[in-house]
Parts: C-alpha cells; sequence; structure tokens
C-alpha cells in the first residue's frame, strides 16, 4: 500500500489515510487501496472493528483529489464516483464495525466518507463541510445521500448548498458527529469503544449493523446512482472546469449562468 497504513491490534485495525502534503485528498490510488484493504479486513478472523482516519494533525480527507479531477469529463468522473460507492458499499456491508475518527478537516469526499463509517468520533479542532458545489459540482460518494439521513433534509441542504464549513462543536450540535474529543484523545477513545464492541457476539454486531443499514437503506443505493450521474454530469460543463481551476491557482471562480439554460438537468426540471 503506497498511500494507506494498515496497523492491527488485537481486534482492531487502524487504517491511516497517509498523503499529508495534500491533507489526505482521496485520489484513484487511494480508493482502490481503501478497497483492497476493506476486502482483505473482512477476511481475518478475529478482528472485529475498523477505525479510520488520516495522517496527521490538520486533516482526515480534505476531500477527493482536485488536481486528478480537474480533467476528467463524464466517464472519468462516474467511473471515480462509482469507484467511492463500491468503497462506501464493502463499509455498509462489512461484518466489521467501521469507526472514523476524524483528526482534521473533513471536507467533500471526506466527511462523505466519515458518513459511510458505523459512526464518527471526532477530534475538537476537526471541521467539516461539503464546498463541492464551489467547484461547480454536486457531492460524489454518497453525501446528497446520507448527509440528510444523519442531520435532516433542511441542515444537509444548507450544508450542500452554501458549501460552509462548520467546526466540530456545530458538527456534534447537529449530530453530524456522534462525539468529540481533545485531539490527544482521539484515537484511545475510539480503540476503547472498539475494545467494549470486540467484548460482544461477533455475529450479534454484523446481524445488528445489517438489519439496522437494511431499514434505513432501502432507497440508498437508488439515490447513489441518481447522485453519480448528476456529479459525472457536471464534468462536461465549464462551472467544474473554472472551478477547479481556481481552486488549484488559489483565486475566486467566476461561474458563468449562461451555461444553465442548456444543461440536460435544468431543462428535465422544468418538464416535472
Ligand atoms: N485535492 C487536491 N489537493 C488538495 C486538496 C484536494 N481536495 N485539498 C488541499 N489540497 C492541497 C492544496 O492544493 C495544497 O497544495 P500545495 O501545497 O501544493 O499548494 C495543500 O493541499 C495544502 O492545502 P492549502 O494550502 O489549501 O491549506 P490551507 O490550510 O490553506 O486550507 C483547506 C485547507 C481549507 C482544507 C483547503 O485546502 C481546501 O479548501 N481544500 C479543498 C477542499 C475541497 O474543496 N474539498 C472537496 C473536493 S471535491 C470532492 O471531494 C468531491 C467528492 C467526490 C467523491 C468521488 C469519489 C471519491
Amino acid at each position: 500500500m503506497k498511500h494507506i497504513k494498515v496497523d492491527m491490534d488485537g481486534p482492531i485495525a487502524v487504517i491511516t489515510i497517509a498523503r499529508e502534503k495534500v491533507l489526505n485528498a482521496l485520489s484513484s490510488e487511494v480508493i482502490a487501496e481503501l478497497v483492497d484493504a476493506a476486502a482483505g479486513l473482512e477476511r481475518k478472523l478475529g478482528l472485529r472493528a475498523v477505525i479510520l482516519t488520516g495522517a496527521g494533525d490538520k486533516a482526515f480527507v480534505a476531500g477527493a483529489d482536485i488536481a486528478e479531477m480537474q480533467a476528467l469529463g463524464y466517464d472519468g468522473a462516474e467511473t471515480l464516483s462509482s469507484r467511492g460507492v463500491m468503497l462506501a458499499r464493502h463499509i455498509d456491508r462489512s461484518r466489521l464495525v467501521w469507526i472514523a475518527a476524524v483528526n482534521g478537516v473533513a471536507l467533500g469526499g471526506g466527511c462523505e466518507l466519515a458518513l459511510c463509517c458505523d459512526f464518527i468520533y471526532a477530534s475538537s479542532n476537526a471541521k467539516f463541510g461539503q464546498p463541492e458545489v464551489k467547484l461547480g459540482v454536486i457531492p460524489g460518494l454518497g453525501g446528497t445521500q446520507r448527509l440528510a439521513r444523519r442531520v435532516g433534509i433542511g441542515k444537509a441542504k444548507e450544508l450542500i448548498f452554501t458549501g460552509d464549513m462548520i467546526d466540530a462543536a456545530e458538527a456534534l450540535r447537529i449530530r453530524l458527529v456522534d462525539a468529540v474529543f481533545a485531539p490527544g484523545e482521539l484515537l484511545g477513545k475510539a480503540r476503547a469503544a472498539a475494545q467494549r464492541i470486540a467484548l460482544n457476539g461477533p455475529i450479534a454486531i454484523s446481524e445488528a449493523k445489517r438489519v439496522i443499514n437494511k431499514g434505513l437503506d432501502k432507497e440508498l443505493y437508488q439515490g447513489l446512482l441518481d447522485e453519480t450521474e448528476a456529479f459525472a454530469g457536471l464534468f462536461q460543463t465549464q462551472d467544474q472546469k473554472e472551478g477547479m481551476a481556481a481552486f488549484l491557482a488559489k483565486r475566486q471562480p467566476k461561474f458563468k449562468d449562461a451555461e444553465v439554460a442548456d444543461y440536460p438537468m435544468a431543462q428535465l426540471h422544468d418538464e416535472d
């Protein structure tokens, strides 16, 4: 593994996404490594929980890799989003308990990756947001579906439409995260929860997880397909090219309203 580190500790595995220079941004290689690791860990007898975290003290994951995404068209973006959904499906269907230990910014695909986990612990310096619209795109790793399920539809729309970043205290208040700890305590608290879980019946835990997810997520996978199609569609727009070029050039984007009238999804909205 080049970009992730997997440490085994009895019934617990800790996966650390380690691309500190780019704030642990998710490239397609990182996603492939996470899928491989998830598949391998699933088969490890005696393993009960996985803690997912980021390297360093600044970032959990600052989103999908904008430098890699900038030049993508529809097909590339669809492949990227679908691979992300494949990873999410691994976590959803895993017999293991996945705990996100969010140790810094969790933005875009990073926030979405945390939302894929069974529960989320955060350090007090963590920050959350879905800033994709600032780049001319939308969440592509389940954010349009999972955020609303977690925090309610109004808060999810407010966060996704504004792209605002919120701190850990606000994330706890709106129940985006389940507990907040001092930065030095985060991993210890996640390990302690995993240890308590590991004392319980392994089949009972995985059945409880399966039934909870099945009950809540009847419509989830159709929603994820809709999201992938809309996410990839945006990579055919000038807005996406401008939004991502502006981020990489460290300037404000200039979005053009003129494109909206011709966009097929906008026309579909009119027909509904
Ligand atoms: N992708 C690539 N590079 C990044 C990313 C990213 N998401 N985030 C930060 N970096 C890089 C910066 O370009 C910078 O590189 P360099 O040192 O070469 O200039 C380095 O990391 C450090 O970043 P900053 O200098 O910007 O650090 P600051 O402390 O000033 O700012 C922020 C930190 C606020 C986190 C800022 O970096 C930021 O806004 N990052 C982008 C956040 C973002 O927009 N994320 C959403 C991306 S879109 C997305 O996630 C779509 C999900 C689709 C999922 C599909 C399936 C996987």
